[in-house]
């Protein structure tokens, strides 16, 4: 009787693996803080919330930087280090926070400081849902 309801039920299992849903990807509190005259790096944070299938965030890309990274933030030994991240898993059904010490994108050979108030235009670009135009607000020091 076991038997026969697992059998039953195989087929129906097999479909609904395969059949993984694309993902739903919403990027949302974009910010980045406030940098210091002479400061070339910058970093951006953000909120990434998928109500879909998985995904995963493989770039990023900025006018006001020469490079955007992927980066994580372990500490080792009490010290805190930045590590390349090639990139960085968006779970199905999950969010995903880019923030302060931990995952975030690097912004290198910034064009100039960020400053307080100034809207920055990225792109987050990821595997299955393509390239995604955002912007990042800058916030004061401290702010944060
Ligand atoms: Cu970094």
């Amino acid at each position: 009787m076991v038997t026969n309801l697992l059998l039953a039920m195989t087929p129906l299992l097999l479909v609904t693996a395969c059949a993984s849903p694309p993902p739903a990807i919403a990027v949302r509190n974009v910010w980045a803080r406030a940098t210091s005259p002479g400061q070339t790096n910058g970093a951006v944070y953000a909120t990434i919330v998928n109500s879909g299938g998985a995904d995963r965030l493989t770039g990023a890309a900025s006018e006001r930087a020469r490079s955007a990274m992927l980066h994580s933030s372990p500490t080792e030994n009490g010290v805190a280090k930045m590590r390349m991240l090639a990139e960085v898993a968006i779970p199905a059904e999950a969010t995903v926070a880019l923030s302060p010490g931990a995952t975030h994108i690097m912004l290198d050979g910034l064009s100039g400081p960020l400053i307080a108030g100034e809207k920055v235009a990225v792109t987050l670009r990821f595997a299955k849902s393509g390239p995604r135009s955002v912007t990042a607000i800058v916030t004061a020091p401290g702010a944060r």
